[in-house]
């Protein structure tokens, strides 16, 4: 077959990701990775195609296309039944709780698996028209898994990469999904499947090996009858400088002034999170909780500020956990507080970039102990934000993503209520030698591996014609 140019110039980029980020007004508060893939389509323009997040009544099956510069927009509504059963249902019920270990969440509806594949399919059959045939694309997360076999049945021959942004569990566990065989046999219609850690990647690759779907031709390698799947490691990052500058730039901040005057001389331990059950809350509040008790001249000594946008609401299981978490911290409070101190603030809001940089800066410690994530980007933020000649200190989960390349860290066990509360103590008590070796590490690492070299390093395995056997990034 003919070889594919690797440079980018001759062939357009097309990303499809669940949500777009379509101007509306201009005023965009895009993340880094919508800023890196906004990047990338700019290179070699690019069309950017996924749901529009809005449910009407009689969707229309063409997509809204938009044009800003070199990036073309293509978006579609989604009906309500389609939202509940694609997104809230399978993708958020079935798909989430098993990728991240959570069989006791799962929700199994024939339904639901109905609605994902076909808002798959349609997805597909929209965006079939505005494709063309020297596209590269790229698929984005577990809302589109099938979306690639979709497009082959259609006939398109085109490179399709497919990044996971969530982890991929061992195969006792993944086989809890219905359909299980059929997703697997999706991934094998991509020709390069990204993770964020070379473990995901392991567990993906062992689990086709255990239902017989193609055969390995190397770690990295499967063949899936006359085709080649490449699966690989690809850590996302963050805009490292751009992060390093807003916090730099942070003491002009409103909210980080008052927020920093309301502490007094108090220690501030942070933490952020989308409300949701994988990033361990409840264990963390405990563990705070705990660290206060057996730690009793840290009283009214230091501050814990949770700050935690809702997210899901829509899906019973985050329903209930809005009202046991915010229940839990008002019995902290209540049971450890003072009059004049309130040991947790647990606050559920979004908080602009600049702002974050600038709190993530002022805290002696950043917790951030989910009990599993694909790689938790606060992580890396927090670690950007730090004041280089006093930098405050990372408590990490071992089951974060992130772990693997956050050696400087402070490690821990989210279930370990003792060891976590005993990991704060360390963490406050650590000497500011060791806090500048330990984030010098961190540090280097998140400078090489930002967010940008991150979309190259995909993107160049994905159009790389030649089929030198993929290395899963380690270092
Ligand atoms: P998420 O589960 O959303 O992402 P994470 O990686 O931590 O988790 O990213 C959250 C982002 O939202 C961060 O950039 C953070 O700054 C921001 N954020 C969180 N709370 C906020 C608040 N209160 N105010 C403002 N911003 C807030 C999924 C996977 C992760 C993976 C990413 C990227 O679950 O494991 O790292 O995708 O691949």
């Amino acid at each position: 077959s003919k070889k594919q140019p690797s440079s980018s110039h001759q062939q357009r980029l097309v990303v499809v990701s669940n949500r777009v980020p379509v101007r509306r007004d201009g005023a965009s508060k895009a993340g880094g990775l919508t800023v890196a893939l906004e990047g990338a389509l700019k290179r070699s323009g690019g069309l950017w195609f996924g749901w529009s997040g809005e449910t009407v009544d009689n969707p229309s099956d063409q997509a809204k296309v938009s044009q800003a510069g070199n990036i073309t927009f293509a978006v579609l509504d989604l009906s309500q039944q389609d939202y509940d059963e694609y997104y809230a249902g399978f993708a958020n019920r079935a798909l989430w709780p098993v990728c991240h270990y959570r069989l006791d969440l799962v929700q199994i509806e024939r339904q639901e698996l109905d609605g994902y594949f076909r808002v798959n399919r349609a997805f597909a059959a929209s965006l079939a028209p505005l494709l063309r045939p020297d596209d590269v694309i790229w698929v984005h997360d577990y809302h589109f898994i099938p979306l690639a076999a979709e497009l082959r049945r259609l006939g398109f021959k085109n490179r399709i990469g497919f990044f996971l942004h969530i982890p991929w569990p061992p195969s006792d566990v993944a086989s809890a999904l219905p359909a299980y065989q059929q997703l697997l046999q999706g991934f094998g219609a991509y020709d390069l499947v990204g993770f964020h850690t070379p473990q995901d990647a392991e567990n993906f690759q062992r689990c086709l090996i255990r239902e017989n779907i193609g055969s390995p031709i190397g770690t990295g390698e499967h063949q899936i009858e006359n085709h080649k799947v490449r699966i690989g490691a690809f850590p996302v990052g963050i805009d490292t400088e751009t992060f390093v500058r807003a916090a730099a730039n942070a003491e002009r901040n409103a909210l980080v002034r008052r927020t920093k005057a309301s502490l007094g001389d108090r220690d501030l331990i942070i933490g952020v999170d989308r409300l949701d059950y994988s990033k361990g809350l409840k264990q963390r509040i405990e563990a705070f909780s705990c660290f206060v008790k057996s730690n009793p001249d840290f009283r009214n000594r230091v501050t814990y500020i949770q700050i935690t946008p809702k997210s899901r609401s829509d899906v019973p299981e985050y329903q209930r956990m809005q009202r046991e978490i915010a229940e839990q911290a008002g019995w902290t409070n209540g049971s450890l507080g003072e009059v004049d101190w309130t040991p947790v603030r647990y606050v559920n809001r979004t908080v602009g970039h600049a702002a974050l940089a600038g709190l993530y800066r002022m805290s002696r410690i950043g917790l951030v102990t989910p009990l599993r994530d694909g790689m938790n980007l606060v992580a890396k933020e927090f670690v950007a934000a730090q004041q280089p000649d006093d930098p405050g200190v990372l408590i990490l989960s071992r089951f974060a993503g992130a772990a693997h390349e956050l050696d400087g860290a402070i490690l821990v066990n989210p279930y370990d209520t003792e060891a976590c509360a005993a990991a704060i103590a360390q963490a406050l008590r650590m000497p500011l030698e060791e806090r500048r070796e330990r984030w010098d590490s961190m540090m280097a690492r998140l400078r090489t591996n930002t967010v940008e070299a991150w979309c190259q390093r995909f993107l160049s395995s994905l159009s790389d014609a030649s089929d030198a056997g993929l290395e899963p990034h380690i270092s």
